[in-house]
């Protein structure tokens, strides 16, 4: 797969370069890029942001330098993922459909965000969404790609060399893990649940299953 990010701050990717994915990206699993949009632009200053018409806080990312990095980078294969809290949520099934694209191209807001004619534009061009990593407020969409590229990438064949750990994992079968102990089995007083130590596989799945239903219940009553 083929991702690229479109960003003010292409340093804040490098975290990619580390562990399983940067072994995919070495691997030639995953090819990713970078781009800087002031490298389209033009003035002594390369602006990339300007006040917003009609007024309010903040400046508004322009279209012109964001417009031309996607005419450099997107085809009509291509996916084209706007990170915004105003986006329809990301979630593991969405990071599923994400994993089995040719061509992923992220585009960063800083600021208040985006001029709306470049998501506008982009549909024009390519399959377009605008995702959102959760209800929180963060200082833009370099982070929020970033996490969401960790989530597509290791489910690409080959990414991850264990493809039971893939499946076993949490919200795969929409409940949240069971919890997990190795040794020691006593360790300052508190003790490795009985049944995990018995041998007993029937019973310690039993009881796996019934953890992942409590802490549900318990922590994420929304997936029930
Ligand atoms: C948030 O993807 N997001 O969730 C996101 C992107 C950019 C800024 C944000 O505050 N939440």
């Amino acid at each position: 797969m083929k991702i690229d990010a479109i960003s003010v701050f292409p340093e804040m990717f490098d975290s990619l370069n580390h562990s399983l994915i940067g072994k995919a990206i070495d691997n030639q699993l995953i090819e990713f890029q970078a781009l800087n949009p002031r490298e389209f632009t033009t003035d002594v200053h390369k602006t990339v942001d300007d006040s917003p018409y009609g007024g309010g806080a903040g400046m508004v990312m322009k279209p012109e330098p964001l417009g031309q990095a996607l005419d450099k980078l997107v085809d009509d294969r291509t996916v084209v993922i706007f990170p915004s809290p105003a986006g329809k949520l990301f979630d593991q099934a969405t990071a599923t459909k994400l994993s089995n694209k040719k061509h992923l191209v992220f585009v960063c807001g800083r600021y208040e965000g985006i001029d709306q004619r470049v998501i506008d534009y982009s549909a024009t061009k390519a399959e377009t969404l605008e995702l959102s990593i959760g209800d929180y407020v963060i200082n833009g969409g370099e982070m929020a790609s970033v996490v969401m590229i960790e989530a597509i990438s290791r489910l690409i064949p080959g990414v991850i060399g264990n493809s039971e750990s893939l499946v076993e994992e949490s919200h795969q079968d929409g409940l949240v893990e069971y919890p997990s102990y190795t040794k020691p089995a006593s360790w300052n007083g508190l003790d490795v649940p009985e049944v995990l130590l018995s041998g007993n596989h029937a019973e310690i799945a039993k009881w796996r299953r019934q953890q992942q239903v409590e802490r549900t219940e318990k922590n994420r009553p929304d997936l029930i």
